[in-house]
């Protein structure tokens, strides 16, 4: 994930740490030492975060969030105030002023990390549904409605994994005005059973006595249903508890709270990460619903090919402007001719039709899967690199090949897919370009022998 960070502080060895912390982190930092320029740079850059100094001669750090906030143009770039330890009030001054967060100082890189990637997430969430929207829009469909900002307990549902009956009931009770609690004290199944019902927040403490926390959250990122679900942890404040963290963030975990849980930073936290479940719930809703539109392939359920490009356009302006990577795929069926030579036209639809939808289904709600010609379709992948992509790629092939397709009257066909993948580099310029190199690179997997990933070579 690559990210544009604007850091504010007025004294520039803070300035200089935060920017040799981020860097070596690949995120772009800009910085600035007084709000005036804070806000200056904001408008000019729109940067993707904001860490905010509260104390800053001149204008305070909270005016700064204030006005970044109330701007229409600005207000949708997330804000981390940077507070002295542990003053409340800073908090919720802060949270006041429509900050999305907030970190205090001396800032460990543990949850720095989490925090702005935690954020930068639920901006580029936030970003795409922007652009499918517009792109919508010039197509001449009608937007869909806002997602609200503020959640009742009666439509967000939280699950609570605690085997401490004391604290579960002390989160439960500080969560009640947001979402609707559901507690589970740990066990074998929990994960098993989330499935079932969709959460827009699971919390796991990872300091059950006889469940493993981290066993409960990277099942959770395995199945097909919770795969998305946002997972916030609650570590202990010691070195066991930062292993388990570290790990806990690698597996995808969103956010972590340290104990004592205090109301206002629960509340926050579990509202960001609320909200960006729904923001991916809305994407996914966007995506089906303008599946019925006019822009979408009848056979498979896809975009078809002219909206693929309209909105591809779109796509790579916003990661040129944004330096942003882009990752494409194209895919063709291997050998699907004689498939439809030996089991008829119709049963080749059948296929096209469950291939599409094995490839929605795993693909990323930012991801755009397309049907671009007779058997062949693309995915278009946002700020995604190339070793992301490859990745994505190889689980598509898998997706396909692991799992005969199963026909109408019962017959299983086993069926395989090529795969070529192209990322925008200073090379390309065009969106022909792109699929050009895509397409090659797919033609070198056909020729390899099929049924593989192959990357377009940078020129
Ligand atoms: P390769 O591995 O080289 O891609 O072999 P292939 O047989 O898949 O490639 P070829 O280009 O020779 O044939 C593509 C076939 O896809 C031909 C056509 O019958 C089939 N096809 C294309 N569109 C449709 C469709 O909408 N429905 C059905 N049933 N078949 C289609
Ligand atoms: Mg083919």
């Amino acid at each position: 994930m690559t990210a544009r960070v604007l850091v504010v502080d007025d004294v520039l060895p803070n300035v200089k740490l935060l920017e040799a912390k981020l860097t070596s982190e690949y995120f772009d930092v800009l910085s600035a030492t007084s709000g005036l320029e804070a806000l200056e740079i904001v408008q000019r850059e729109q940067p993707d975060i904001v860490l905010l100094d509260v104390m800053m001669p001149g204008m305070n750090g909270f005016e700064v969030c204030r006005k970044i906030k109330e701007d229409p143009v600005t207000n949708h770039i997330p804000v981390i105030m940077v507070t002295a330890l542990d003053q409340m009030s800073d908090k919720i001054a802060g949270l006041e002023a429509g900050a999305e967060d907030f970190l205090t100082k001396p800032i460990d890189d543990i949850s720095l990390f989490a925090r702005v990637k935690s954020l930068v997430r639920l901006k580029v969430m936030m970003d795409e549904l922007k652009n499918r929207e517009n792109t919508g829009a010039m197509l001449g469909w009608n937007k869909s409605e806002d997602v609200p900002e503020t959640f009742v307990p009666s439509n967000t549902s939280i699950l609570l994994v605690d085997d401490n009956e004391k604290v579960a009931k002390r989160v439960g009770q500080m969560l009640s005005e947001i979402a609707t609690i559901t507690h589970s004290t740990g066990g074998e199944n929990v994960a098993e059973r989330a499935r079932e019902k969709n959460y827009d927040l699971v919390i796991v403490s990872l300091s059950m006595r006889e469940t493993d926390g981290l066993w409960i959250c990277s099942k959770l990122r395995s199945f097909e249903e919770t795969r998305h679900v946002p997972i916030l942890v609650v570590v202990d404040d010691c070195e066991r508890g930062s292993k388990q963290l570290v790990r806990a963030l690698e597996m995808g975990v969103n956010d972590y709270l340290i104990p004592p849980v205090e109301r206002l930073e629960l509340t926050a936290r579990a509202r960001t990460q609320v909200r960006r479940k729904r923001y991916s719930d809305r994407l996914w809703e966007n995506f089906h619903l303008s599946m019925q539109l006019a822009t979408t392939d009848a056979v498979t359920g896809l975009y078809n090919r002219h909206y693929m490009n309209s909105h591809l356009e779109t796509l790579l302006r916003h990661a040129r402007q944004a330096s942003k990577p882009l990752s494409l795929a194209m895919l063709d069926i291997d050998h699907f001719k004689p498939v439809n030579d030996t089991y008829g036209h119709a049963a080749g639809d059948e296929i096209l039709h469950e291939f599409a939808k094995r490839i929605a289904r795993n693909v990323r709600g930012v991801d755009l899967a397309a049907r671009y010609g007779g058997e062949e379709f693309v995915v278009v992948m946002p700020d995604t690199v190339e070793s992301d992509a490859e990745m994505i790629a190889e689980r598509l092939r898998q997706t396909i090949s692991n799992t005969p397709f199963t026909l109408a009257d019962g017959t299983n066909i086993n069926i395989t897919v090529s795969l070529g993948l192209a990322c925008i580099t200073d090379g390309i310029l065009t969106t022909a370009d792109l699929l050009e190199r895509a397409d090659s690179a797919l033609y070198q997997a056909k020729h390899d022998g099929r049924n593989r990933v192959v990357i377009a070579n940078a020129a």
